[in-house]
């Protein structure tokens, strides 16, 4: 029977659903392991192979997991809520709604076809109500906690999405949606205070294991600087200009102050008294100086700061050196105008956007009382259905239009109040939704400290790079804040991240604007998902990407088709079981590579090996079947519909992904090479590379070649020869 990948796929996705093979016991699991991948977000009809190319490395070392005896759970879902969806929905014209409905099957359905081991019992979608009631709750929980505030700032508006941004989705000053550049405008937001967490979402990265280059990215962004504030008292005046520097030496330099727009003293005129020399120095406003970094005010040092000295020149403002070479902090202590401190560069974290597709953020605004949050029996605040969800730009969102949603009542004094309409960032429904996989049974509660106790932290989180400072560093602050409410066990979230290089195609990223999209299902269609998978995998070093060759594909389906044809070499039990033992040597070492490639997430090396077994396996005319077992069990975390057809076929009744993982004998893999001593009469005279296995004869021949042997036999006569296989010969002479 030939290789049927159609029959065989549709014949175990199937089954494996009606025995609900993936679903995990999470209440009584034995050995849990968390396999989680960050989840898709639908900005197109379906899944592109960029996609499938994370998940299917993830699933493959899930597998690997599940197969060395633990209970893995590895959840899927949707991170539908969000301008991305928004945008295309708006982008064909249709409403968000239906557009999420069909997406929601395309996704799921593409994803049932790679043949992932997902527990679909479990899945989240984050546009639902039963999901953002508890990201509205989780707000709630930050205001409680005074980490959810209000203020008026300059925030990164996009005239594009029309709708405010945070800092870390604004990448070289545009929109990282899409790609308007940011203008600044003064609103009044809701943010989330990341910045109480600077000093633990620095230090504790010392303590996870994650892909170095994105510690980086979270240190840079966090950018903590040790500085000293400095006063300088305002002349004919009580009041003081404070200052935030981290050169106090070059304080006998500053010949000016700088200020941000936004701070009292722009625009005023003033003049301040230098501390260390008395001198009088003007106070001027300019943007360069940042209204919240430091105290938004600076000491301007045009000899020793380039901005400084560029201002200057074109302000006509005095220039002078400084001479001060000594530490100035302990004098600044000690005169009592200055103190030691520490700044970040991290700013508070923007969540409010004037958008329709999100979850509303609940909270009412009284007359009377002010902001009220929704109390919780309440929830969800529910997203009303409208017909016009289009931003309009006006710095209110499409929910404003809406008077039968924005008109309620106080909860707190009954008088007549307006409900917030804008709706939530797509990171605050993003940054704890594996927490929520875990708890989606619970009805009454957004999670359950028993089952986060059990499960959390993830054990491996395998995703992409982009989202160093977006959701990778949100997800650690809120699991932080959950830890401190006694939710969660630890304070980080992911115990282990991986980050997964670009999939191009031809060079070039995989893109609609470069034509050169790939649509996983045609090739699943033709090749199978096997194929498919296994090709995602052998393009390269998950960690590097890898670029996508259309004639690449058909070497891994020979490969597929190779392993299938195998199995009618099998011995039926009958025959005789005579070890070979060249062929146990490679599958031992097989077993060694792919496993501790596996364990290193290597994955496309772990492949190599496998073909090199199956090419040795071809050349033989019968295989012993336990032999044969051990291959189709070390590939089935690769391929797991071929290997558990074959597995059947073997006459096995269980599935092959409830087996154990092969163990290695580090003794079945001996040096093919082994160092002949050679001996004349008993003393060691050379020792010789050779081959293992060797006979008397051959080793003897080896010898004579040998120019040291040939100088002490000259003239003499071997009377006798003592031979240790694979170790030493000894003649006598
Ligand atoms: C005097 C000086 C002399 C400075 C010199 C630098 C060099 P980091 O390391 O990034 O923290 N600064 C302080 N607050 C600022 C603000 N709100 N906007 C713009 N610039 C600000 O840099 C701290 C330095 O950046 C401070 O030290 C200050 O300039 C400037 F030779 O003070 B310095
Ligand atoms: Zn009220």
């Amino acid at each position: 029977m030939k290789y049927n990948h159609k029959k065989i796929e549709k014949k175990w996705k199937e089954k494996w659903g009606k025995d609900k093979l993936y679903q995990v016991d999470l209440g009584e699991a034995k050995k849990p392991f968390y396999n989680l991948m960050m989840f898709p977000y639908p900005s197109a009809e379906g899944l592109h192979v960029g996609n499938m190319y994370a998940f299917v490395h993830s699933d493959t070392y899930g597998r690997f997991m599940r197969l060395k005896g633990y209970d893995v759970f590895e959840p899927i879902g949707l991170d539908g809520f969000g301008i991305h969806s928004e945008n295309y929905a708006i982008k064909i014209g249709e409403h968000i709604k239906d557009v999420s409905i069909r997406t929601e099957k395309n996704f799921y359905n593409q994803l049932k076809m790679i043949g992932n081991a997902y527990d679909w019992s479990r899945t989240v979608e984050t546009y639902k109500p039963e999901y953002y009631k508890w990201t509205q709750w989780l707000f709630l929980k930050m205001y409680e906690k005074g980490l959810a505030y209000r203020k008026e700032a300059p925030v990164n508006w996009c005239p594009g999405c029309k709708t405010v941004l945070s800092d870390e989705q604004v990448v070289d000053e545009r929109c990282e949606r899409c790609g308007t550049k940011v203008e600044q405008r003064q609103m009044e937001q809701w943010f989330f205070k990341i910045t109480d967490y600077a000093e633990k979402l620095l230090g504790n990265l010392e303590t996870i294991d994650w892909s170095e280059d994105v510690k980086l990215v979270q240190k840079n962004w966090i950018g903590r600087s040790e500085g000293v504030t400095i006063k300088f008292p305002i002349k004919n005046s009580d009041k003081i200009l404070e200052v935030f520097t981290t050169r106090p030496d070059t304080l006998d330099g500053c010949t000016f102050m700088v200020v941000s727009p936004g701070h009292e003293f722009a625009d005023k005129n003033l003049t301040a008294i230098n501390p260390f020399n008395k001198k009088e120095i003007p106070i001027l406003t300019d943007e360069y100086v940042l209204g919240d970094y430091g105290t938004g005010a600076i000491m301007a040092v045009p000899s020793h700061d380039e901005r400084d000295m560029e201002f200057a020149k074109k302000n006509n403002l005095p220039i002078v050196d400084t001479e001060l070479k000594e530490d100035m902090i302990d004098w600044l202590i000690e005169k009592g105008v200055g103190k030691k401190v520490v700044r970040y560069k991290l700013r508070d974290w923007c969540i409010s956007r004037q958008r329709y597709w999100g979850p509303p953020i609940p909270m009412i605004e009284c007359e009377k009382c002010k902001w009220v949050p929704v109390p919780e029996k309440d929830l969800p605040v529910l997203l009303p259905e409208i017909d016009d969800f289009l931003p309009d730009g006006s710095g209110k969102g499409p929910l404003n239009k809406v008077g039968e949603f924005v008109n309620t009542v106080c909860p707190k004094c009954g008088g007549p109040a307006k409900r917030e309409t804008d709706v939530s960032d797509p990171f605050v429904d993003s940054c704890w939704y594996f927490m929520r996989y875990l708890c989606t049974e619970f009805e009454d509660k957004a999670l359950d400290k028993k089952r986060l106790k059990k499960w959390m932290p993830v054990d491996m989180y395998v995703g992409g790079k982009e989202h160093s400072v977006l959701h990778l560093l949100y997800s650690r602050f809120v699991t932080m804040v959950m830890h401190e409410l006694g939710y969660v066990p630890e304070e980080e979230p992911f115990k282990q991240f991986r980050a997964h290089g670009l999939l191009i195609k031809g060079g070039a990223k995989i893109s609609k604007s470069k034509g050169n999209i790939v649509n996983p299902d045609d090739y699943i269609e033709k090749f199978g998902a096997d194929t498919v998978r296994m090709y995602l995998m052998f393009l390269g070093d998950m960690r590097q990407g890898g670029d996508w060759i259309d004639e690449g594909i058909m070497g891994i389906y020979r490969f597929l088709n190779k392993i299938w044809k195998l199995n009618s070499k099998v011995q039926n039990t009958n025959s005789k079981q005579i070890t070979n033992s060249k062929l146990e040597k490679i599958l031992h070492k097989t077993i060694k590579k792919v496993t501790e490639d596996l364990e290193n997430l290597k994955f496309n090396t772990a492949i190599s090996q496998l073909m090199i077994l199956a090419n040795e396996m071809e050349k033989e005319k019968e295989l012993l079947k336990i032999d044969y077992c051990k291959l189709i069990i070390v590939l089935a975390p690769f391929a797991p519909f071929i290997t558990e057809e074959l597995w059947e076929k073997l006459g096995n009744k269980d599935s092959v992904h409830n087996q154990e993982w092969p163990a290695y004998d580090p003794k079945k893999i001996k040096e093919e090479k082994f160092q002949l001593v050679v001996q004349i009469n008993g003393k060691v005279r050379d020792t010789i590379l050779a081959e293992i296995g060797r006979s008397e004869k051959e080793a003897i021949e080896i010898a004579l070649q040998s120019k040291k042997i040939q100088k002490f036999l000259e003239g003499k006569q071997i009377k006798k020869t003592i031979f240790i296989k694979d170790k030493i010969l000894n003649l006598v002479v």
